[in-house]
């Protein structure tokens, strides 16, 4: 499927891969993963597991997924100090962009295969979107869980299109390459993972800043150091973004200071309102407010 891969560059994508839907082969992996407690209290994994083992049941009908990938990189040439955020975080909300491409896409879809449906899906449903993009070709599921591209890196979002066309799969990416290397383990600050490909979630800077809910206790506190939203420490040390991974030119994806150096005096301080005002349609609702709120307070108790 030559055209849809074309029509993806066109549209802003960097490389898109098509997976045919199955049973998703590493469904133990994830059970055991639940099973664990590692995903803390992000209780809607549990309740979308069955889905997640078996994408089939996302969509009725569905045989395909055609899975995308967009850099995100900014670059190690911009001083991420603290109060530090995340590099995904920087630009306009990825929802909106990729999820307005997406639609160009899977319009673009059923253009091609006439009676086909389709239902878009960046990073807010129930799709297993690291597995299929695997399974598309598209890269391999690194020690630090996260999906590397072999020339582009892991700073990038996954956005899927499910559609009932049958379309040609491309191979699955089958290579392992990590090799002995395991700089992401040994690195990551709060030694968050159980193992390779087995982050346990409660003590990941990501979880603790975005999907926490609540106060943090003193350990918490302390895990979270000057880290505002998220965490990139352990693709930061990757040799594969070290090597390859290049800054983006993406005019969807430019850097806001507001948001990639935010004032952890003001956010710690603002009210409601203004937070709205500043914030609205950036990463930071997700946390919100209050978790915004808590996690400056976290970042000046430690600067
Ligand atoms: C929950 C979640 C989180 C949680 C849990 C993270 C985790 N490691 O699972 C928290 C809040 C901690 C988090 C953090 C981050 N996240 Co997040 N997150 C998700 C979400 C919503 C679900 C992931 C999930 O189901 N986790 C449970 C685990 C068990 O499942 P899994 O990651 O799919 O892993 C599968 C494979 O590892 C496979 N597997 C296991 N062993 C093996 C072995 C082999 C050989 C193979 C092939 C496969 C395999 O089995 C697992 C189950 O199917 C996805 C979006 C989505 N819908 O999928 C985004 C997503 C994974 N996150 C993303 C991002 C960008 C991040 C952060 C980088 C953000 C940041 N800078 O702070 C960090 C990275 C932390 C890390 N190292 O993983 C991107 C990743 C893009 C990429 N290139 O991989 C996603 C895909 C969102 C998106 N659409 O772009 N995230
Ligand atoms: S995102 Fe940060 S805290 Fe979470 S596993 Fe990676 S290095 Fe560790
Ligand atoms: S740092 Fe090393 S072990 Fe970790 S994901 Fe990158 S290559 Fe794999």
């Amino acid at each position: 499927m030559i055209e849809i891969k074309r029509l993806g560059a066109k549209f802003g994508f960097s490389a898109v891969g098509i997976a045919a839907l199955e049973r998703n082969p590493h469904a133990a992996e994830l059970d055991r993963w639940l099973a664990d407690g590692h995903a803390g209290t992000m209780t809607y994994l549990n309740r979308q597991a069955e889905k997640r083992k078996d994408p089939r049941l996302v969509m009725p009908g569905a045989k395909t997924a055609v899975v995308t990938l967009t850099n995100y990189f900014h670059g190690d040439r911009i001083p991420n100090l603290a109060p530090r955020v995340a590099q995904y975080a920087w630009s306009p909300d990825y929802h909106d962009v990729l999820g307005e491409r997406l639609e160009q896409l899977a319009t673009a879809i059923r253009a091609l295969v006439p009676g086909s449906t389709t239902r878009c899906y960046v990073d807010a449903g129930p799709v297993p979107e690291r597995e299929l993009a695997q399974l598309a070709g598209l890269g391999w599921i690194g020690k630090n869980m996260m999906l590397i591209h072999p020339e582009i890196g892991s700073f990038t979002f996954i956005g899927v299109v499910l559609t009932d066309a049958r379309l040609e799969p491309d191979l699955p990416f089958e290579a392992d390459r990590c090799g002995t290397c395991r700089r992401c383990l040994d690195a990551c600050p709060t030694q968050a993972f159980a193992g390779p490909r087995d982050l346990d979630a409660r003590a990941c800077i990501s979880y603790l800043t975005i999907e926490h809910r609540g106060e943090f206790d003193a350990t918490q506190r302390a895990q979270v150091g000057d880290w505002l939203f998220g965490c990139d420490v352990c693709q930061d040390v990757c040799p594969w973004n070290v090597s390859f991974a290049q800054a983006t030119q993406d005019p969807g994806f430019t850097s806001r200071t507001d948001v990639a150096r935010p004032d952890a005096g003001q956010l710690a301080t603002i009210d409601e309102a203004e937070f709205q005002r500043r914030y609205d349609r950036t990463p930071f609702t997700r946390p919100g407010h209050s978790g915004m709120r808590r996690n400056a307070a976290a970042v000046l108790n430690d600067t």
